[in-house]
């Protein structure tokens, strides 16, 4: 499906020509396909896997491209044929940037399966199932050495990463500020099988490249976290763009929402970034499995319980019991993993009933969509 590349280099400047300007651009390598094609890129370099490709169908004449934004009314895609703007046969909201679509040039004509999903619990009272972002291969959760950093807030992401099927990178920002952030490394990297967790001057440009191997070419990264943690701090050196980042309070260390829509950028590494506004409150939904995969030591202690449905209180044979009496389970832990699997169930159930509606629409727009083919015929 992709072509070489080089097949669109030109030879006049173009505008990202610049980027290899940009301070700290001089200190990465700059992929062998050149930023120079980054507006019309092939299908790899946007990230195209074979996890996409099999979904082809052999005759088909659409086109696939990916979605680099979302707007009410439209989406901003990218393709090898350049910048597109496409509209859909139903809600935009039912897309997420990183989703791969096929297009007859003007219309989504399908949205093909994601390799990974990172959903919420949407914020407010009305209960919903919220996208952030979709085909994201790391999910870097950012937190700062200050009093951002919260081990259950930590967990809470690892099992969105976890249950979206990203590879979850803990980023401590505000190294510089701390004296502990060694100490805060070690803990954060032991909260989760498979994390992996850095400290870091965000605003430093050598420190924040260290990000760079995650967004390399054809992988995506997405930055998630509260306001103020340095995500915006941290895309402007990954991507040579310069966004407007934002003052913080320096009483209670919460930052203000500069970061305000979620948009699918090019790094300098050759791959890409998508930052997120700041999160307030994390609320996850249907992500047992998630919870599961991040409390691997807790799943499997409850493997070995006498019973099946041991509540881990008093009954005989509790692993549970047994490992914390050992020393080898931190109560605390076990009492974070009790309040999310009961959040995630009671907010999994509320969502249940307001996705039966999304299916409903949907269906009521493929019942559309195929009058409106019947007629063309
Ligand atoms: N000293 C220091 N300041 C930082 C660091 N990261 C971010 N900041 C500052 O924190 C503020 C918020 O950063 P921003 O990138 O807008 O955060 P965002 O809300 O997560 O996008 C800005 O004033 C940044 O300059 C860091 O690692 N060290
Ligand atoms: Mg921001």
């Amino acid at each position: 499906m992709s072509s070489p590349s080089g097949q669109y280099g030109r030879k006049t400047r173009r505008p990202e020509d610049t980027l290899s300007e940009t301070p700290g651009a001089d200190r990465i390598l700059l992929p062998s396909f050149g930023i120079t094609s980054l507006n019309n890129p092939d299908l790899a370099v946007l990230g195209w896997t074979a996890h996409f490709a099999r979904q082809l169908d052999h005759d088909a004449t659409d086109l696939p491209a990916r979605i680099a934004e979302v707007s009410r009314d439209h989406l901003t895609t990218l393709s090898p044929q350049g910048q597109i703007t496409l509209v859909t046969p139903d809600e935009t909201g039912l897309y997420a940037v990183g989703d791969w679509v096929l297009h007859d040039g003007s219309r989504v004509t399908r949205r093909l399966d994601r390799m990974t999903e990172i959903a919420r619990r949407s914020a407010g009272p009305q209960a919903g199932r919220q996208l952030i972002a979709a085909n994201v291969d790391t999910l870097a959760i950012v937190t700062s050495c200050n009093a951002d950093f919260n081990v259950a807030r930590l967990e809470r992401y690892l099992a969105l990463a976890a249950q979206a099927g990203c590879l979850p990178l803990i980023v401590l920002t505000k190294a510089d500020l701390s004296e502990e952030a060694d100490d805060l490394v070690r803990l954060a990297g032991r909260l989760s099988p498979l994390v992996t967790a850095m400290a870091i001057n965000a605003k430093d440009a050598d420190d924040a490249l260290r990000l760079a191997p995650w967004c390399g070419k054809g992988q995506t990264l997405a930055l998630v976290g509260s306001s103020g943690v340095g995500k915006t701090t941290l895309q402007n050196h990954l991507t040579g763009l310069s966004e407007a980042t934002q003052d913080i309070r320096e009483d209670d260390a919460k930052g203000r929402h500069t970061t305000t829509a979620r948009a699918l950028r090019a790094t300098l590494a050759g791959g890409w970034l998508i930052d997120t506004p700041g999160i307030r409150e994390l609320a996850l939904t249907d992500a047992a499995e998630g919870i599961d995969a991040v409390f691997a030591e807790i799943t499997d202690l409850v493997g070995h319980c006498r019973f099946n449905d041991c509540k881990h209180e008093s009954e005989p044979g509790c692993a549970i019991k047994a490992a914390i009496e050992a020393g080898a389970l931190d109560p605390d832990r076990l009492d974070r993993w009790r309040k999310l699997q009961r959040e995630d169930r009671f907010n999994s159930e509320s969502v249940s009933e307001a996705r039966a509606r999304f299916r409903k629409l949907g269906k009521m727009h493929r019942i559309g969509k195929d009058r409106g083919e019947t007629k063309r015929r």
